[in-house]
């Protein structure tokens, strides 16, 4: 089992999307073992999004993630990171293939409404910034006696 770091940016929980968008995580069959609306500061923002510092979208970045509360999700499955990635779609949503997220849901790479981790260290990394180690929870799931053989 693979864990993920997912977000609901602020756009997400502004245009209402926030139960759609977790109900597709849900029905992916991933376990939600950590979940909360909090309001991303600047430092945890920076922290996050440590890689993209002075890039020319970095500031943007960082009004944009700051501005509004975000969910933030810990997602359990197979290859989480992968699943959640392809689930979330292309960066930019222009390019984001219909029946992802992004592709539904948004139109442009500044309002892309979700935030999935691209590798196991970036999600342990990030997990990390964003939940305290007895936020997350381990409990039996039911289902995964029928998702997995
Ligand atoms: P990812 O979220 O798919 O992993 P990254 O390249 O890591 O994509 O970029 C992090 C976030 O920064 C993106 O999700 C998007 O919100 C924002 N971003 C990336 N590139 C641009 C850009 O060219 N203009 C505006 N925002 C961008
Ligand atoms: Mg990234």
């Amino acid at each position: 089992m693979e864990r993920t770091f997912a977000m609901i940016k602020p756009d997400g929980v502004q245009r209402g999307l926030a139960g759609e968008i977790i109900a597709r995580y849900e029905r992916k069959g991933l376990r939600i073992v950590g979940m909360k609306i909090m309001q991303v500061t600047e430092e945890i923002a920076n922290a996050h999004y440590a890689e993209h510092v002075g890039k020319p979208f970095f500031k943007g970045l960082v009004e944009y993630i700051t501005a509004a509360p975000v969910v933030a999700l810990v997602l359990e499955g197979a290859n989480a990171v992968a699943e959640v990635r392809k689930m979330n779609g292309a960066t930019n949503p222009a390019n984001a293939d219909m029946g992802t997220i992004r592709g539904d849901y948004a139109q442009e790479v500044g309002r892309n409404i979700v935030h999935g981790s691209d590798s196991v260290e970036s999600a342990e990394r990030e997990i990390a910034i964003y939940f305290k180690p007895e936020e997350l929870l381990s409990y039996d799931y039911l289902p995964n006696k029928w998702l997995y053989e």
